[in-house]
């Protein structure tokens, strides 16, 4: 198969977001902080102009005669293969920039193994429509990888003209069902998952680090390249929302230190169900440092 915009082999994955911080410490964070930010998008209104306003991505490979199509009631792209080498890309964004996020999207059509285009959920994203100059990261399905089986694959997207691969995995999806792409990144930690809709199973996940872009915005990307088929995919029930887990990290002294994105103050209790008082001094600004010196403590963020 064609070897795909400098694709580079996965880098071994870390497990990451497990508040695992030891039995010695017997302490417990959780976050049971509301989301504060989202941008969703059920189509019904059949249009990607308002409610909300979707933003074009057609120049990163120079190709032309891309469409974005909701009349039908879900989010339908395609893309020709007449850019640079013989690739197509298409893309859309939505919504605010995020740091720490969580994209997902239903993938209600697409060309399945072992020969189709490149298509997934993308977050990070720097929005620069001009040639080679988008950057990003991307979930998404490459179908005719593995020999044509297919895989799910983290990308990172550029710089210049390249979607490398931080971390695949091989699963061969099926057409003639729907599948929950989601792509949850929280600092340098990138969470990929594939849901199929119907019987709501996991069938992939795969976890990466990297530290290239710290935010930007979230959408859907899809790229092929000949003689793979031109793109051709539909999504429906897009979701970003700014992810607000607390990050842990465990200092040399062995304090904790706790720290969340955006407003919010920490509060603390000794039994999960509460009562829960507001950790002070100093639980309205992140970073917090705690000392693990207590058998036992609850922790969220309030926003
Ligand atoms: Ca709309």
């Amino acid at each position: 198969m064609p070897h795909f915009l400098g694709r580079i082999e996965p880098t071994p994955a870390r497990s990451v977001l497990r508040f695992v911080l030891g039995a010695a410490v017997a302490a417990l964070v959780i976050s049971m902080a509301p989301k504060v930010q989202a941008q969703s998008d059920s189509f019904s209104d059949l249009e990607d102009t308002s409610n909300p306003t979707w933003t074009h991505l057609s120049g990163y490979v120079g190709s032309s005669g891309q469409t974005w199509d909701a009349s039908s009631g879900a989010y339908r792209l395609t893309a020709v293969n007449n850019g640079l080498s013989g690739l197509g890309f298409v893309g859309s964004h939505v919504g605010a920039s995020y740091t720490d996020v969580r994209v997902s999207a239903d993938i209600t059509s697409f060309v399945g193994p072992p020969a189709g285009a490149v298509f997934g959920v993308a977050a990070r994203l720097n929005g620069n429509n001009a040639l080679a100059a988008l950057t990003g990261y991307a979930y998404a399905y490459e179908p005719f990888a593995a020999s044509g089986q297919g895989e799910m694959v983290l990308y990172r997207i550029g710089p210049s003209v390249s979607a490398n691969d931080i971390g695949s995995q091989q699963v061969t999806l099926d057409p003639l069902k729907d599948y929950r792409f989601v792509l949850e990144i929280i600092g340098p930690n990138l969470h990929g998952q594939v849901f199929e809709i119907v019987g709501g199973g996991l069938v992939a996940e795969r976890f990466a680090t990297d530290a290239n872009y710290a935010s930007g915005f979230s959408g859907v990307i899809a790229y092929s390249q000949n003689p793979v088929p031109p793109v051709d995919f539909t999504v429906d029930n897009f979701l970003a929302e700014a992810s607000n887990q607390i990050h842990v990290t465990r200092l040399p002294n062995g304090q904790i230190q706790l720290s969340w994105e955006g407003p919010g103050h920490l509060e603390e209790a000794s039994e999960v169900t509460g009562p829960w008082n507001d950790y002070s001094p100093g639980g309205d600004v992140s970073p917090v440092v705690v000392n693990p010196d207590t058998p036992q403590r609850f922790f969220r963020v309030h926003q």
